[in-house]
């Protein structure tokens, strides 16, 4: 698409949306950077996208909201959205956490607007190959890895997407030799056009962001776009345990490589006797990429994660040295079931990336002392009884905070579970853990539910955690 002199309304003023303006602004576009929050402050906004030299005058923006960047134009609006703007749009660009199905979307959908997600004009606009991970659980992980793969491998790398990085931000300096590698939520992947990966993978898919998706359907349906441009010469790395994303092999045109952490796969990657194996399709047998024991990060669904890296990696050609050694050195990622300290006898663990039960799960499977649990935060319309079912006994006291505070409560009550603390803000929920561990015991923040509405995000919720526990 040609962006020049085109009035392009970019929703959302969080980082994907500034990202996108600048994109598009390079473009020679005119932007509309818009927010429904009116509480933002539009000169600050404008700075974010032009950067503080070319602020239009001292409030911010000019007397029109507009103002130039020596680029294209942009404008800054919040609030309700003005009719003659609406129809004056040749494309909208969603920033990933604006529902699609809210009125003015789809008013402007029927008026045969192109609705396109801040992903899809990165691709848009961007050269080279593109390596695009998704899954309820693992992503960042695994995104992590395989940046650090690609990077050791010598090439132009760019890790990119959910993980905090918009793609937007930097699709023009991708050349025909570099290669993203991408993040992508279900929330991406809604909006997505022709968004084409050389390689994708899908971790696993169990409920999650039902408040905005509605259906498990939905949810499913999102995730699928990440192979739906993708061709034969393409290749799409599948976990064969979960019995969703195994169906996925009948829906693609791509080669498919299986993982499996409970059974060899002829043909695939999978787990054994404490190694991960790789049997490239057509040789005879299969090869030793590494033992388990030899990795710094624990648990099976971890060795899931490093098996979907492998896979994409040895798909563009990196060699078995330097995914072993990548994998040898990689120590995981922040926020992801981080050991912080052992004060008092006490371990400290930061899982604030447990945002949804399955993730917290995996969480509580990982400790090996009775925990004291701070759960609860924003209410995405999750059920939390497998995840109080997994406490296995593990858990001494759940202290719960935020907006699913007595929801959880609730569950816990039904299942029998009675050992639990309402606290009345994150610092008290730290407090009362601290109060009643005794020595030998862990701490753990695993909220099973996003930080929205008592932290921006689940970083800064960790970092609190980190904070409170490097104050005792
Ligand atoms: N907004 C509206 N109207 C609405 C909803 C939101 O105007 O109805 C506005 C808000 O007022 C706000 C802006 O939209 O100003 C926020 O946009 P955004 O939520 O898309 O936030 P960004 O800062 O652009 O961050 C997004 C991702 N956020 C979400 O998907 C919610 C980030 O993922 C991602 O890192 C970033 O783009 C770069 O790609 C975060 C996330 O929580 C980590 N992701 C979810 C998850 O991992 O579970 C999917």
């Amino acid at each position: 698409m040609e962006f020049k002199e085109k009035n392009v309304l970019v929703f959302g003023s969080g980082i994907s949306g500034v990202a996108a303006s600048r994109l598009l602004l390079k473009k020679d576009a005119r932007v509309i950077l818009y927010d429904g929050n009116t509480s933002l402050d539009a000169g600050e906004l404008e700075r974010r996208v032009l950067g503080p030299e070319a602020a239009s005058d001292g409030s911010g923006h000019a007397a029109d909201g507009s103002t130039s960047g020596g680029m294209g134009r942009l404008t800054v609006l919040l609030g309700e959205l003005p009719e003659e703007v609406r129809k004056s749009l040749s494309l909208v660009v969603m920033s990933p956490g604006v529902p699609t199905d809210l009125p003015v979307v789809s008013q402007m959908g029927d008026e045969g607007i192109p609705i396109w997600g801040e992903v899809e004009l990165a691709h848009a606009c961007s050269k080279g190959t593109v390596l695009a991970i998704t899954g309820t659980n693992g992503k960042t992980t695994t995104t992590t890895l395989l940046g650090q793969m690609v990077r050791n491998d010598g090439r132009d790398t760019f890790v990119v997407g959910n993980i905090g990085n918009p793609y937007t931000e930097i699709a023009l300096e991708m050349m025909e030799d570099s290669v993203a590698v991408a993040e992508m939520s279900s929330f991406q992947l809604e909006t997505v056009h022709d968004f084409h990966p050389r390689v994708s993978a899908v971790l696993n898919i169990t409920p999650d962001h039902l408040n905005r998706h509605h259906t498990m359907e939905n949810y499913i349906a999102a995730k699928k776009n990440i192979f739906k441009n993708q061709t034969e010469k393409d290749v799409l790395v599948l976990n064969y345990e979960d019995e969703v994303t195994r169906e996925f092999a009948r829906e693609t045109r791509a080669r498919v490589i299986f993982f499996s952490s409970r059974r060899k796969l002829p043909g695939g990657i999978y787990l054994e006797d404490g190694k991960i194996m790789y049997h490239v399709r057509n040789q005879e047998s299969p090869v030793e990429v590494c033992r388990v024991d030899e990795l710094q990060i624990l648990g099976t669904h971890n060795y899931e994660n490093v098996m979907a890296a492998v896979g994409m990696a040895a798909s563009i050609g990196i060699s078995r040295q330097v995914i072993r050694g990548t994998l040898l050195s990689f120590r995981g990622v922040e926020h992801r079931i981080e050991f912080v300290a052992e004060k008092d006898g006490v371990a400290y663990y930061n899982d604030s990336k447990g945002t949804n039960p399955d993730a917290a799960i995996r969480g509580i499977q990982a400790m090996n002392r009775p925990t004291l649990l701070i759960g609860g935060g924003y209410d995405k319309d999750s059920s939390y009884e497998e995840w109080i079912g997994a406490f296995d006994g593990k858990v001494k006291k759940l202290v719960l905070v935020g907006a699913t505070r007595e929801k959880i409560a609730e569950a816990a009550r039904r299942l029998g579970f009675t050992d639990t603390i309402l606290a009345d803000g994150f610092e008290e929920a730290f407090d009362i853990c601290v109060k009643h561990a005794k020595e030998g015991d862990a701490v753990l923040l695993s909220p099973a539910c996003a930080s929205w509405g008592m932290f921006k995000n689940y970083e800064e919720r960790g970092d609190k955690f980190k904070e409170l526990v490097n104050h005792l």
